[in-house]
Parts: C-alpha cells; sequence; structure tokens
C-alpha cells in the first residue's frame, strides 16, 4: 500500500459532496489539507479552483503523489472516491468482480439519484426564495422513494453494498446526515437508521464529518425571504 508523504490538498466545502472526501480520508488516515471555498461567495468561480474542478463545483482534490509520482487533480466526489479508494487499497474490493460492480452499483446510484435528487428536496424545502408546492411535494415524493429503495436493501444487511464498509456506505451516509432537509423521519426508516447510526458511531466518520471553516454556520435554515415554513418539519 501506498504510504502517503506530501498531504492530499481538499478543494472542499462543508456539504454532503465535501464531506465524502474528508470521511474517506480519515478513514484511509491520510494527511490532507484542506482549501475551503465558499460555494456562497461563489468561490468556485475562481481561477486557481477552475483549474483543479472545471464544472465549478466542490469538491476537487490535487494529489502530489499521483501516478507515476506525478500530481494529479480529480474532479466529482465519485471519481475522487473510487482514486483514492484504488490507491489506498481500501473500502472498495480490488479482486472480486461482482464485489466491485456491487459496490459501483450503490456509488452511482447515490452519485446520479440519491444525491441530486435529495439536492432538489433541499432546496426547495429551504433555499428557494418563494414557497412553490409542486416542486416541494415532486421532490418530497422522490426523496421518499429514494429512501424506501435504502430502506428495502438494508434490511437484513449491515452495509448497503457488500458484506463490508466501502465507499458506497461514505457516499451515500454523508446525504442521509442531512435527512431533516429532506423532510425524511428516520424513524420511518428503521433499516436505515440502525446503518446511520452504525456508519456515524465510526471516530474517523465524525472527524471526517466536523471539518468545517471556522465561523461558519452550518444548520440548515429557511430562506429568509420566504414567508413561512415547510408546512411538516421532519424529526428523529
Ligand atoms: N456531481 C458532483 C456534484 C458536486 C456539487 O453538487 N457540489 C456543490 C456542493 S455539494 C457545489 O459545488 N455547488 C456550487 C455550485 O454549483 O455553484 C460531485 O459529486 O462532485
Amino acid at each position: 500500500m501506498h504510504i502517503q508523504t506530501s498531504p492530499v490538498e481538499v478543494f472542499y466545502w462543508s456539504t454532503p459532496n465535501g464531506r465524502k472526501i474528508t470521511v474517506l480520508l480519515e478513514e484511509l488516515a491520510v494527511p490532507y489539507t484542506v482549501d475551503f471555498v465558499d460555494i456562497g461567495k461563489r468561490e468556485q468561480w475562481t481561477p486557481e479552483f477552475s483549474a483543479v474542478s472545471p464544472n465549478h463545483q466542490i469538491p476537487a482534490i490535487r494529489d502530489p503523489e499521483g501516478p507515476g509520482g506525478n500530481p494529479i487533480s480529480v474532479f466529482e466526489s465519485g471519481a475522487i472516491l473510487l482514486y483514492l479508494a484504488r490507491k489506498f487499497g481500501r473500502f472498495y474490493p480490488d479482486s472480486d468482480e461482482r464485489r466491485r460492480v456491487a459496490v459501483e452499483e450503490w456509488l452511482m446510484w447515490q452519485m446520479g439519484s440519491f444525491g441530486p435528487f435529495l439536492g432538489q428536496a433541499h432546496h426547495f424545502n429551504l433555499a428557494a426564495a418563494d414557497e412553490i408546492p409542486y416542486a416541494i411535494d415532486r421532490y418530497a415524493a422522490i426523496a421518499r422513494r429514494l429512501y424506501a429503495v435504502l430502506e428495502e436493501r438494508l434490511t437484513r444487511r449491515e452495509f448497503v453494498a457488500i458484506d463490508a464498509y466501502t465507499i458506497a456506505d461514505i457516499a451515500i451516509f454523508c446525504w442521509v446526515a442531512r435527512h431533516e432537509r429532506h423532510r425524511i423521519a428516520l424513524a420511518d426508516y428503521p433499516a436505515v437508521r440502525a446503518w446511520f447510526e452504525r456508519v456515524a458511531a465510526r471516530p474517523a466518520v465524525a472527524r471526517g464529518m466536523a471539518v468545517i471553516k471556522a465561523g461558519h454556520d452550518d444548520r440548515p435554515r429557511l430562506n429568509p425571504a420566504r414567508a413561512t415554513a415547510p408546512s411538516t418539519a421532519a424529526s428523529s
């Protein structure tokens, strides 16, 4: 396994996609530095950040010890998770093709469905300046469907993809951590809640989730332009 001597540089903001990377690096015990990219202040559009993230979104990394010992930058959280897991040979099976495919299926499910749709649910529940019942209801229904898929998968299973903790668990966990913003009560999804508590209890997960710019308030809040809060607030 590669022993990292120079830290990996993480371009980061304390969102689900950003936290996937700090959680994995903590799990791997790989040294890293954090460059905070305040997306609320549009810092994702600076030339320095655009050079590593052409889609102008966090997260991205720069690894000074990339392939052949030369630097490499990687954008897209799924690509970063796969790169780091392959490089350090952990949290992603390295030989059994069926197990690799299972991890990739659930990682892609998170990247293609669980993240993007829950991001929309969060946006219309809290961030949009106007309260749009059609959009709130549409994404609330999709959120319930996706959490139900996860519930079904985790019933009688300890981890999402295979019989071990993998990058698929990390990717999905970081989104479930924001279930209140999706108007989801984990009490309605007991297998998801049990898995969530299992993953949350890992010390590396707690450390990775706690990376936040000093002074930044990460608590969910309703756009102040909105007159009223969503009619049903979730609790768990
Ligand atoms: N598919 C991308 C999505 C990244 C993404 O949505 N990043 C958000 C924060 S979680 C962002 O940078 N938003 C700022 C913007 O879009 O301008 C990934 O997984 O890396």
